[in-house]
């Protein structure tokens, strides 16, 4: 039976730091350390140098924007330095998350209170508990309604808006706000050549509605899929346990408890389980790839990009049929597939169809089928 309720996809919201890291500037960090490295550890193997070429070649990734540029890039510190806040004062992560969450509303004309959920759906939570959602909540001036985090990595935002389209449907909430504040520069090694160059700061959030209240500018959901498969090829295993272990080094450059990956092997498996994804989702909407006007992908590599777009539409994609923020933001995590369908979504005609799709750690993907209504 099909709901009465029918979700829509009413506005988007960005928050982007002001900052931004250059390759050559985080190259040139990445060298002074190794550099320093070497000299102070003779008999050890050598760090080889990072390269501007590579990344840009093997990632598409020019530029990232972060939270905290000058720490990142002091080549004895090479992390965020983020003051501790005190209780009484909002949560770094909540308050990126406010900032898109009310361009977010003020896209949309909709007042806080009338939301009656907020979905805060992203890689890392500032901390356990109290959930950032509900700290988001009460920042919004929400007085009504229901809050929580959570976490698929960078699947977050795509899971997160099944969520609410589902809530939407069962007719539980009429109004429900996804918002993914991603500061992964928190958990990124910048000492690890590998994968110094890989990600980048941001907040993102999307406003799921019941259809008659929502704008008339607005996209419908033509379906979602959600799909997991369990793999230890990214892996994050910081927790709540490791003390229990004995010993934690976080700023260690050898560290598990940040982000670590099988980059190639992530390429390889993700692509062709992806693509197929996607296709079969389709069919199962009644869809052609080749139909779809714009795809907004996940936002970690442009040769990731590039094939899966490939295999969806038949045909080499354009850069505006599946257009890339990487060059600018880097890898954002959940917020990826997001920023690029907010900046590039304006110009599309009424009646065209695009997909919202993310995929990463987990693994985990998830599959939004779009239409500009009007
Ligand atoms: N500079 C110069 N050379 C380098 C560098 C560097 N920085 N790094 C590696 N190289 C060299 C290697 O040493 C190697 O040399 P050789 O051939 O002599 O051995 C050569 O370059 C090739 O290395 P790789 O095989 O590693 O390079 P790839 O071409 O595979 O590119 C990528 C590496 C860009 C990482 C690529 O594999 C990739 O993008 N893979 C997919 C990654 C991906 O999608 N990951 C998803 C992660 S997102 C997620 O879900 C996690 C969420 C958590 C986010 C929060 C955490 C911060």
């Amino acid at each position: 039976m099909t709901s009465q309720f029918v979700p829509v996809i009413s506005s988007t919201g960005l928050f982007t730091p002001e900052e931004s890291i250059s390759n050559e500037e985080l190259v040139a960090s990445y060298n002074a350390y190794a550099d320093k490295y070497n000299a102070e550890h003779p008999d050890a193997e050598p760090l080889i140098h990072s390269s501007v070429e590579f990344i840009e070649k093997a990632s598409g990734i020019k530029s990232r924007h972060v939270v905290d540029k000058a720490s990142v890039l002091d080549p004895d510190i090479m992390c965020p330095r983020l003051e501790e806040r005190p209780n009484e004062q909002v949560s770094v992560m909540a308050e990126i998350g406010v900032k898109a969450a009310n361009a977010a509303l003020a896209a949309a004309g909709r007042e806080a209170g009338a939301v009656d959920a907020v979905l805060c759906a992203a890689s890392n939570m500032q901390r356990a508990y109290p959930a950032m959602a509900v700290e988001i909540q009460a920042e919004l001036g929400m007085e009504e309604g229901f809050a929580f985090d959570m976490n698929v990595a960078c699947s977050s935002a795509t899971f997160g808006i099944q969520t609410a389209a589902d809530y939407v449907r069962s007719g539980s909430a009429k109004s429900v706000l996804v918002v993914s504040p991603e500061i992964t520069s928190g958990h990124l090694n910048w000492r690890d050549r590998d994968s110094h160059f890989i990600f980048g700061d941001v907040a993102t959030a999307v406003l799921v509605e019941e259809i008659s209240i929502a704008p008339k500018q607005h996209w419908e959901i033509l379906g979602t899929n959600l799909k997991t498969q369990f793999s230890n090829n990214i892996r994050n295993n910081f927790g709540f346990l490791n003390r229990t272990h004995g010993g934690i080094e976080q700023d260690s450059p050898d560290t598990d408890k940040l982000f670590i990956q099988e980059g190639r092997k992530v390429f390889k498996e993700v692509v062709p389980m992806v693509a197929q994804m996607i296709l079969d989702h389709a069919e199962r909407l009644g869809l052609k790839g080749e139909e779809l006007r714009r795809l907004w992908l996940h936002q970690a590599n442009a040769g990731m990009n590039r094939l899966i777009a490939q295999r969806v539409l038949g045909h080499e994609a354009s850069e505006d049929e599946s257009p890339t923020v990487l060059d600018t933001y880097a890898n954002t995590s959940s917020a990826g597939s997001i920023i690029a369908f907010h900046k590039h979504s304006e110009d599309l005609a009424a009646g065209d169809t695009g997909l919202i799709c993310s995929f990463g750690a987990g693994y985990s993907a998830g599959s939004v089928f779009v239409r500009k209504a009007g």
